[in-house]
């Protein structure tokens, strides 16, 4: 059977479609504050598939829409779980293509998904990258006017990468900027370190919040923390890993 037949098939039944997290930790604290959820499919005959392979195949058989669901779907019913067993609220972050976040019914599926499994909406962070941004169109409009509604936070993924306006930025009210991961591997030149100090400081200075992706090294963690930047996600603290290798102290109880 073709990839894309498996795919739409794993889909349908479940199970084979898993989500990875990876801690987003708060420097101060020592604390996970978040979990970016990133997909995995288990593959009866491969083993492991990588987004990088499965989500080409999936655009190109128009199961962008499904899966996408299928993640917010996952990532609700972990937050249910997590939330049922007094687990300390932090954010699930998952990552949402451009053309769900642009057509029209995304608000209205989480809606159904937050009182489907009980959440509480301030568990949940949509991610998007810059292209979703591009123009505010109505429909933009109304999908941010609609999270804003349902308490939804909403993150700007690789930020610095895109061709999103600063201006619409602004008028978008978007929650949070992550710091694409090339300009905190490039913090060992100059130019890395001015870009993501520019980054830091405008996020600030708009009043965002803003995180740091693709930490490494002690000396991009020591970067970011004396420009101010709080948060931080990367191979330094973690993989992204399956729920059971997730450290029981990184989620304690309230
Ligand atoms: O997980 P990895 O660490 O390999 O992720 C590779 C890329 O795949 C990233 O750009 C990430 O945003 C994307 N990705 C991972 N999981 C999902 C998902 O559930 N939905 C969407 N739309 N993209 C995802
Ligand atoms: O595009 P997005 O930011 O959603 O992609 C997340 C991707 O980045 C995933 O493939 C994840 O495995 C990867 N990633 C997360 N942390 C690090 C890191 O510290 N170094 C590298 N090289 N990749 C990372
Ligand atoms: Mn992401
Ligand atoms: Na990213």
């Amino acid at each position: 059977l073709e990839l894309g037949s498996q795919l739409r098939h794993a889909l349908q039944r479940g199970g084979q479609l898993q989500l990875y997290y990876q801690p987003q930790v708060c420097m101060a604290s020592n604390r996970v504050v978040g979990l970016e959820a990133l997909m995995r499919w288990q593959h009866p005959d491969d083993g492991i598939i990588a987004p990088g392979r499965f989500l080409p195949v999936a655009e190109d058989n128009g199961l962008m829409p499904e899966l996408d669901t299928c993640a917010l779907t996952l990532a609700c019913q972990q937050i249910a779980h997590w939330q049922q067993r007094g687990v300390r609220p932090l954010t699930v972050a998952v990552n949402i293509t451009q053309p769900t976040f642009v057509a029209g019914g995304l608000v209205e599926t989480l809606s159904l998904l937050l009182q489907r499994y009980r959440i509480d909406s301030s568990w949940l962070e949509l991610e998007i990258t810059e292209g979703a941004l591009l123009e505010p169109t109505p429909a933009v409009l109304g999908t941010i006017a609609g999270l804003k509604e349902l308490g939804i936070s909403l993150a700007v993924d690789d930020f610095g990468t895109g061709y999103s306006s600063l201006a619409y930025l602004h008028r978008y009210k978007v929650d949070k900027l992550k710091i694409d991961r090339s300009f905190v591997t490039g913090l060992a030149e100059d130019d890395g370190r001015v870009i993501t100090s520019t980054i830091i400081n405008m996020a600030k200075g708009l009043g965002l919040q803003v995180l740091a992706e693709g930490v490494e090294c002690e000396q991009q963690l020591m970067f970011l923390r004396d420009h101010h930047c709080e948060v931080y996600q990367g191979f330094l603290f973690s993989q992204p890993v399956p729920v059971h290798q997730l450290q029981p102290w990184l989620l304690p109880a309230t």
